[in-house]
């Protein structure tokens, strides 16, 4: 066959691996046979970490980033069990991974899961990853779409509703959707391999649907933004149509070289014409031709901070949450928060920061005051509040340098060093594979291994340029292997020459 991955589906669809998870749990994870360990339990969203061996890494699937204070709970009381080892991170995709998961706590864990609606099931290898979509859908006063069914509805057919359903357990490789609805891409959109625009068909703007974009992607060989497929659906046909597409990129998509299988290749080899005709073959009726104007028209919101809703006298409050990460107490607050300022409800942004919605004028004063936002702040200064990091060499079997620890400690010095009159969004990857999306940042970076004096030191590639919001375009690396020894001066540079920034000893001197 065609590689290792190939094979191993050949052999075994991972999914199988749900009749054999308190088999496992019996015998302990040394015994679990190597393929099963290291690969197949990907299918049910568990990693093998082989920097905490025994202790697995859990991806839940968080559709539209949306969360609830029960599922809250569920998640803080995984964490908490795992005792010290127990941490878990938002991740750019608006979705939560876990870590110290033992395997003979699984099979409670998945109950757990079932008892509040929570799926891992797909999240991982060869599946369509989580569904993306505006974090302040339905509550948004300038929202066109309210993205939440729909993110929902495309869940459940990809996963029998969180079951597992093996008609897309074997795709040629990862697939990424997102399905925007706002007018600020608050998804990131165009990075995805399909993503859903909001547009009007006409230009007296009556029918709103979605423009189609596909064969968006990231990788450690190939960067591209999507492109237009030059069609238009209507909301009630997204769930036919991502179906469709998606049957059309299992039974076609390329599986020989893993490093080509993503679907911007087979888009190459034949051409958008030819994989427009067959997504509508499959689906069985012609697409309409795309909008001539999508609605994006918004720079990029972080959602940071005190915002109203569309509802009158709510509001939402964006929390940032340096580099994603929490820990169970943190978790347990959150979902207290969430009950006792407003709802119950929570949503994650791709930013990897957190929002608490439906919080009454009066409750916001004392929603401020609360202790937590002194960690998790709606007020972070203007480096911090655009920082997103990978998890790096810490926790990433294949990361090249550390990312979340050294992110914050530079962010810190930054902010001692600089005034920074304006938000300026730095990204780490700690390999090329560019999970934190370094091309869609102010400043990104990229972990290599570079030299200094001699010695073999760790380095970075940095890309400048990225925009986000309307007119989203990537940005380009221009900085080679900078050793990361370095960084608070080289960026300390480009804050004052591209952003504005004020050395803080200057600012004192010339006030
Ligand atoms: Fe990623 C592989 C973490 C978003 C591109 N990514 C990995 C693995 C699974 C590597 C591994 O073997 O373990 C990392 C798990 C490390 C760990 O223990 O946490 C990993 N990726 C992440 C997360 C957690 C980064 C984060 O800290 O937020 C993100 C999880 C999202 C989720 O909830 O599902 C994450 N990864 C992304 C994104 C961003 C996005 O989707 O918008 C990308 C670029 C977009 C894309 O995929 O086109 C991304 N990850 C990759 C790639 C390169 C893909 C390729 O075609 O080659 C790999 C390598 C691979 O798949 O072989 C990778
Ligand atoms: Fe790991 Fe590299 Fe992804 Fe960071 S960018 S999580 S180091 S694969």
């Amino acid at each position: 066959m065609a590689n290792k991955i190939e094979d191993l589906k050949a052999a075994k669809d991972g999914l199988a691996l749900k009749a054999e998870i308190d088999r496992f749990a019996a015998i302990g994870w040394e015994a679990i046979d190597d393929d099963d360990l290291q690969h197949r339990l990907k299918w049910l969203g568990i990693f093998f970490r082989k920097s905490t061996p025994g202790r697995f890494m859990v991806r839940m699937r968080i559709p539209n980033g949306l969360l609830n204070s029960a599922q809250m709970r569920v998640l803080a009381s995984v964490v908490e069990k795992c005792g010290e080892h127990g941490v878990a991170d938002i991740t750019t995709r608006q979705n939560i991974q876990m870590r110290g998961i033992l395997i003979e706590d699984v099979p409670e864990m998945f109950a757990k899961f079932r008892s509040v609606g929570l799926t891992s099931v797909q999240s991982a290898i060869d599946n369509v990853r989580n569904i993306t979509g505006s974090p302040v859908a339905g509550i948004d006063a300038d929202e066109l779409y309210d993205t939440r069914e729909l993110a929902m509805q495309v869940q459940n057919l990809l996963t029998n509703n969180g079951e597992g359903n093996p008609a897309f357990t074997n795709l040629p490789r990862k697939f990424n959707i997102a399905i925007a609805g706002c007018r600020d891409n608050s998804t990131h959109a165009e990075i995805n391999d399909l993503a859903f625009i909001p547009a009007f068909k006409e230009e007296s703007k009556e029918t709103l649907g979605f423009n189609i974009l596909v064969g968006g992607f990231f990788s450690a060989k190939r960067v591209e933004a999507a492109i237009p497929l030059n069609a238009w659906v209507p909301p009630e046909d997204v769930v036919d149509l991502c179906e469709a597409l998606l049957i059309v990129y299992r039974d076609h998509g390329l599986r020989e070289n893993r490093a080509k299988s993503r679907l911007m290749f087979l888009i190459d080899e034949w051409g958008i014409e030819k994989f427009r005709a067959e997504v509508e073959k499959q689906l069985g009726k012609p697409l309409a031709t795309a909008a001539a104007k999508d609605e994006i028209v918004w720079e990029k919101r972080d959602h940071i901070g005190v915002h109203p809703q569309k509802q009158a006298e709510l509001n939402y409050v964006g929390l940032q949450i340096p580099v994603g990460r929490m820990y169970a107490p943190d978790m347990y607050e959150f979902a207290r928060l969430a009950d006792t300022y407003g709802n119950g409800d929570i949503r994650l942004t791709v930013e990897q920061n957190l929002l608490i919605t439906n919080v009454s004028d009066e409750q916001v004063p004392a929603l401020l005051q609360e202790p937590l936002l002194q960690k998790f702040p709606a007020n972070p200064d203007n480096l911090m509040r655009g920082l997103v990091s990978c998890t790096g060499n810490q926790f990433c079997p294949v990361a090249i340098v550390e990312t979340k620890n050294r992110s914050l400690a530079l962010t810190k010095q930054l902010s001692e060093d600089y005034h920074l009159p304006q938000v300026v969004r730095i990204h780490w990857s700690g390999c090329p594979n560019s999970c934190a999306q370094p091309q869609v940042a102010d400043i990104g970076f990229t972990g290599c291994k570079t030299r200094k004096n001699g010695k073999v030191v760790d380095g970075v590639d940095i890309y400048m340029g990225g925009t986000v919001g309307k007119d989203a375009h990537l940005g380009k690396c221009v900085m080679e292997k900078i050793p990361c020894e370095d960084l608070r001066e080289v960026v300390g540079k480009l804050l004052v020459e591209h952003f504005g920034a004020v050395p803080k000893q200057q600012a004192i001197a010339e006030p």
